[in-house]
């Protein structure tokens, strides 16, 4: 049996009240104007900074601790374009009839097709991979759980991470992405989750004018109707 971790005392920054208003407002202020961005500007970005993200990332509570996230960065020019290649070699069959039609549909407003020039014009293509399970020096395998749920709440922390510094990013995941375990050499247990173009906009970057829900429509107050407590 493993031992217990041994416990030390909590560190913690209590807020007086208004303060809380005012930090939750400022944070609400800040994460209200992040978008997801489809035209990057290839101006370069520093490592150091993408290396923060990462980091805060990986303060994502995981299942049973065990942190089953590998964020991969690339810059690599050469990289950048086998990887642009075959998502959109993957991309060309799934808009021409691997998609049904209804998805086709629901894609339709944002206007997405099989191109991706981001994946080479943004300076940096952060992959996070999902570790399926762990594997042990001895080669045997250890079990990680809520792999999904760990691996989603890490790459969160790194969207609001990237939009707090001033630069942005898209969720994109070209499926399938397998491909990605061969350009970047990882190992199969690991599997691509979601891979982020990150950089500066472009100048002349445009964004759909989406509407997000209300509170009372993402919210229920204990067993309230319509957000109403
Ligand atoms: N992976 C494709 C398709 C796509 C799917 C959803 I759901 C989106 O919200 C956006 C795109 C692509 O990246 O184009």
């Amino acid at each position: 049996m493993m031992q217990p971790y041994p416990h030390v005392p909590f560190q913690h920054e209590e807020r007086p009240e208004a303060e809380m208003h005012a930090r939750a407002e400022a944070f609400y202020a800040l994460m209200r104007m992040r978008r997801s961005l489809r035209f990057f500007s290839d101006r370069p970005v520093p490592r150091d900074v993408i290396a923060l993200a990462i980091k805060t990332a990986g303060t994502a509570p995981s299942g049973a601790h065990h942190q089953p996230w590998r964020f991969v960065a690339v810059a690599d020019p050469d990289l950048k374009r086998q990887i642009r290649v075959a998502a959109e070699e993957e991309e060309y069959e799934s808009y021409h009839g691997r998609m049904a039609a209804e998805w086709l549909e629901a894609l339709a407003p944002l206007g997405t097709d099989w191109h991706k020039p981001f994946l080479e014009t943004a300076p940096w293509l952060v992959v996070c991979f999902a570790e399926s399970y762990g594997v042990r020096g001895d080669g045997t395998k250890v079990k990680n759980y809520y792999v999904p749920e760990s691996c989603g709440i890490a790459c969160g922390l790194f969207i609001a991470a990237i939009h707090n510094m001033g630069l942005v990013t898209l969720t994109h995941t070209p499926s399938p992405m397998r491909f990605l375990n061969d350009i970047l050499d990882r190992p199969k247990q690991e599997r691509p989750f979601i891979l982020f173009p990150v950089g500066y906009p472009a100048e002349d970057a445009t964004v759909p004018d989406l509407r997000r829900k209300q509170l009372d429509e993402i919210t229920q107050w204990d067993r309230g109707r319509n957000g109403t407590p």
